[in-house]
């Protein structure tokens, strides 16, 4: 077992090269600061590199949440700029998660929320547990989803179930998501990563050289180009009254009091 030394994420890898990546801020129900931004961006190039790890398992730390979203704490003050631009950050390390040549199972053991479900989407497979819920809230922050979540849930579930999660900011349990397409299996709570090492296990017995071809050529059949539209039209949430509103009725554990500016 090897293991890499982050302040935010676990890495470490087992013998048969399947390598578990966990988000691991359990008090904030491991919500996405920079510093797990910027931790993600490092493990996915050290992924990349290290020629022991064949596939990635990509989970939470704690009972309750794979990641509950963005920090809110830091969205608050973000205005256009910083807003498109944390956008397109983010939107970056998802990418890199996303083009990763090996494969990458994401094992979502609770709340999806908002850039959580961002994170699972960009893997490649998602596996449910019984308590995963998936979800879309940011409208209810005065928001739009900002990591490629408005572009990467019409992939997986179509148009129509992405409205209406986007639209309501609506929440999705394991049995749904499996339903819609938006996980592949639904296993027992604290089964998903066991689950997840036998499938990586099956995947390589072949080739490696043809996973990663495989997945670069899925990948090509689902390129669109909104996702710069995105960063752009979430930047410019950042300036309304709404957007201020939304998130500090969050911190201020409140209900936010919309006023349409
Ligand atoms: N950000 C910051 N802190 C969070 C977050 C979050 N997303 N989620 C939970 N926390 C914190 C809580 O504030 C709380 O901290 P403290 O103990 O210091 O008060 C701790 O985690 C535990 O959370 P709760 O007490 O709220 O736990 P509950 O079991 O009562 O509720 C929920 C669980 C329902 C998951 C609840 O925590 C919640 O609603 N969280 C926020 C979910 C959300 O709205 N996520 C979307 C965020 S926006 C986003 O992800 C945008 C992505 C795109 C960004 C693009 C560019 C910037």
């Amino acid at each position: 077992m090897t293991s890499y030394n982050f302040d935010t994420l676990l890495l470490e890898t087992d013998e048969n090269g399947i390598a578990v990546l966990t988000v691991n801020r359990p008090d904030k129900l491991n919500a996405l600061n920079n510093t797990v931004l910027d931790e993600l961006e490092k493990a996915v190039k050290k992924i990349e590199k290290d020629e022991d790890i064949r596939a990635v398992v990509v989970t939470g730390a704690g009972e309750k949440a794979f990641v509950a979203g963005a920090d809110i704490k830091e969205l608050n003050t973000l205005n256009k700029k910083q807003g498109e631009k944390q956008s397109v950050r983010g939107q970056k390390v998802f990418f890199a998660l996303e083009n990763c040549s090996k494969p990458v199972i994401a094992v979502v053991n609770g709340y999806a929320l908002g850039g959580g479900a961002e994170l699972a989407m960009a893997c490649h497979i998602r596996i449910a547990e019984e308590n995963a819920v998936f979800g879309l809230p940011e409208v209810g922050l005065g928001l739009i989803p900002g990591y490629g979540g408005t572009q990467r849930l019409p992939q997986l579930v179509g148009k129509s179930k992405a409205m209406e999660l986007i639209l309501t900011g609506g929440q999705m349990k394991a049995e749904e998501a499996l339903s819609t397409g938006l996980a592949s299996q639904v296993v027992p709570q604290g089964a998903g990563v066991e689950k997840a090492r036998e499938l990586a296990s099956k995947m390589l017995k072949n080739g490696p050289v043809a996973l990663s071809k495989a997945i670069a050529s899925v990948n090509t059949g689902f390129r669109v180009k909104g996702f710069s539209d995105e960063a752009e039209l979430f930047g410019e949430l950042c300036e309304t009254e709404d957007f201020k509103e939304g998130t500090t009725a969050f911190l201020e554990k409140r209900k936010a009091n919309f006023q349409g500016r």
